[in-house]
């Protein structure tokens, strides 16, 4: 779906699971600071509304989006407790090729964890041609995609507590 015209923070809370007894991770990369901390409260504030308590929330920092996967994989693997992950960066599109290879990385490494380890991680990751468009969607005039990976990261953990029963 393209975020032209739609708002990243808008969502039906009724389709929501109620995320009292969910534990989340969420990892933060440095770069672009400004809008990475954008995501970061979009995302905390979507768990807060939805029922999730301070305590049940762990924050860790990287310095750069490529960071991203090892420590998710690292906090897969150290708070088993955790029903989800969300993976929160800003990667904007530079003159060199750095920009394809930080974005390929992520994006490949993170659906890897996917695949192999049980906790899901959510992909909040803005791979902008320019800062205005990652303004625009850190909490901008295209709202905050942050808050959509906070209620994707309930919904993923409320599938993976149904399958397993
Ligand atoms: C090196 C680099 C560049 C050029 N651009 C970004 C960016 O736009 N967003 C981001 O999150 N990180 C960037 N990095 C840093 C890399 O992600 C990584 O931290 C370094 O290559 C060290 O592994």
């Amino acid at each position: 779906m393209a975020t032209e015209g739609k708002n990243l923070s808008e969502y039906d809370k009724s389709r929501v699971p109620d995320a009292k007894e969910f534990r989340f991770g969420i990892v933060v990369a440095e770069w672009n600071e400004e809008i990475t901390e954008g995501l970061f409260q979009g995302a905390f504030n979507a768990l807060k509304e939805n029922g999730v308590i301070n305590e049940n929330i762990v924050r860790w920092n990287v310095p750069g989006s490529f960071e991203l996967i090892y420590a998710c994989k690292k906090m897969q693997e150290s708070y088993d407790m955790l029903d989800a992950i969300i993976a929160i960066g800003s990667v904007i599109e530079g003159e060199t090729k750095h920009f394809d290879f930080v974005c390929q990385g992520v994006s490949q490494g993170i659906k890897d964890l996917n695949v192999h380890h049980d906790i899901p991680v959510i992909f909040c990751v803005l791979t902008d041609k320019n800062m205005q468009q990652a303004i625009d969607r850190s909490g901008g005039k295209h709202g905050n995609k942050g808050s959509e990976a906070g209620v994707a990261a309930i919904k993923m953990a409320q599938l993976r507590k149904d399958a397993r029963f």
